[in-house]
């Protein structure tokens, strides 16, 4: 396929600029609340995380970081840190993300940084400072904190009380960060909680990042709105405000469904990539993409490698937007015009370019292809399924 030289050029510019975390527990065995379906070739210890993102790194170049999860992946905490750095130099990864878990102590039942009871409060912010000094040791720029609060039935919480609690727990764990980290204040409308959640949307999120501190900012994670909200117009916003601080890539058709981003609406991430590059190159250095997913289905190398290639693919179509063409006619407000330039670049084809472009880099063309010949996938599924419970069967 030709290609003109100065789109050649624009792309290749685009991929190199994209890089994209991989989440520790999208290894892991996961499911719904309903039960697991264990997957042998699925990863149970950090040495295997790291072993499976490393191998995704090797196929497609543009994932060298792994976000941890405190509670899952460093038991130990800060103890662990050096397997951690072994690790990292085995496996071609650095550590990425450090994510605080207040979610799964019983302590935490109800609330943690929000608790009415001022004792389970300060446990939950020795965790986060805790969170903070591991992401410091690790050299890991982002403590990224999702907070599961709330309450499930109307009168039975202070939201207001709740409100100045969690102002003051994130001015704490503000104050602990070093220059050049940051705090990320991930929002959900709901799930676990059913009535209210503390940070249920951008707008909480991004008070409680102005409150926080100069270093705070807001994650957004595309399965953590209403079905109907237009998450490109937050994502405007939070850019116009500059507190956007990065994302949480999934897909979802319901809730909160973890499923492969770009599955569902390729066209609404294309949307999102868009408001980004309109952003201009210098905001990249800043914005941390990552991916939040557990595939309870599919296998779990296979899902996110195609996850990888698939906001590529959708990263490059925004990109090649020819962005001052579609200004003037925004301007002139000729909406066919505008809205065929835009359509147009998300239905172009442009996988032939994405694979000239990993053929330049020295990678496998089809990194899903790759994967399924390195024989990898069968490899770990014999060595770690050997581990298993023998009864276990799979399908
Ligand atoms: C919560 O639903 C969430 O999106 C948070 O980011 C957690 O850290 C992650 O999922 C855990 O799966
Ligand atoms: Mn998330």
């Amino acid at each position: 396929m030709q290609h003109d030289s100065v789109l050649l050029e624009a792309a290749f510019r685009a991929l190199d600029s994209f890089k994209i975390e991989l989440p520790s527990w999208g290894f892991a065995n996961t499911g719904t609340r309903f039960g697991k379906f264990l997957q042998p070739a699925a990863a149970s210890t950090l040495e295997e995380k790291f072993s499976d993102a490393g191998q995704v790194h090797k196929l497609t170049g543009v994932t060298p970081t792994l976000a941890l999860h405190v509670q899952w992946d460093l038991p130990n905490g800060i103890a662990d840190a050096e397997s951690v750095r072994r690790l990292e130099s085995l496996h071609g990864v650095s550590a990425g993300s450090i994510n605080p878990n207040l979610f799964q102590d019983q302590e935490y039942k109800f609330g943690s940084l929000c608790n009415p009871s001022s004792g389970v409060r300060e446990r939950a912010v020795a965790h986060l400072l805790h969170s903070v000094a591991i992401a410091h040791q690790l050299g890991s720029k982002d403590i990224s904190l999702w907070l599961p609060d709330g309450s499930n039935y109307p009168g039975t919480q202070s939201i207001r009380k709740r409100i100045a609690w969690l102002e003051e727990a994130l001015v704490r764990t503000h104050g602990a960060l070093a220059p050049e980290q940051r705090l990320l204040i991930e929002y959900k409308p709901f799930e676990p909680a059913f009535y209210h959640t503390d940070i249920a949307d951008w707008g909480m999120a991004s008070l409680l990042a102005a409150k926080a501190g100069p270093q705070a900012r807001v994650l957004v994670d595309t399965g953590h709105h209403y079905a109907a909200q237009n998450i490109e117009q937050i994502v405007a916003w939070l850019l116009h405000t500059g507190i956007l601080g990065g994302f949480h890539f999934n897909d979802r058709r319901y809730a909160d469904d973890d499923l492969t981003l770009g599955s569902i609406d390729p066209y609404q991430i294309f949307r999102i990539f868009h408001e980004i590059h309109l952003s201009g190159p210098s905001l990249l250095g800043s914005m941390a993409f990552m991916i939040d997913q557990s595939h309870n289905l599919k296998g779990k190398m296979e899902a996110t490698v195609q996850t990888v290639a698939s906001a590529q693919e959708l990263w490059l179509k925004a990109a090649l937007v020819d962005r001052e063409k579609l200004a003037l006619l925004q301007d002139r407000c000729e909406l066919v015009a505008a809205e065929e330039l835009f359509r147009g670049a998300f239905w172009q084809d442009v996988r032939p370019i994405v694979r000239e472009w990993r053929a330049a880099r020295g990678l496998p063309e089809d990194p899903l292809a790759a994967l399924g010949a390195s024989g990898y996938v069968q490899r770990i599924g014999a060595e770690r399924g050997a581990k298993l419970a023998p009864a276990t069967s799979y399908a």
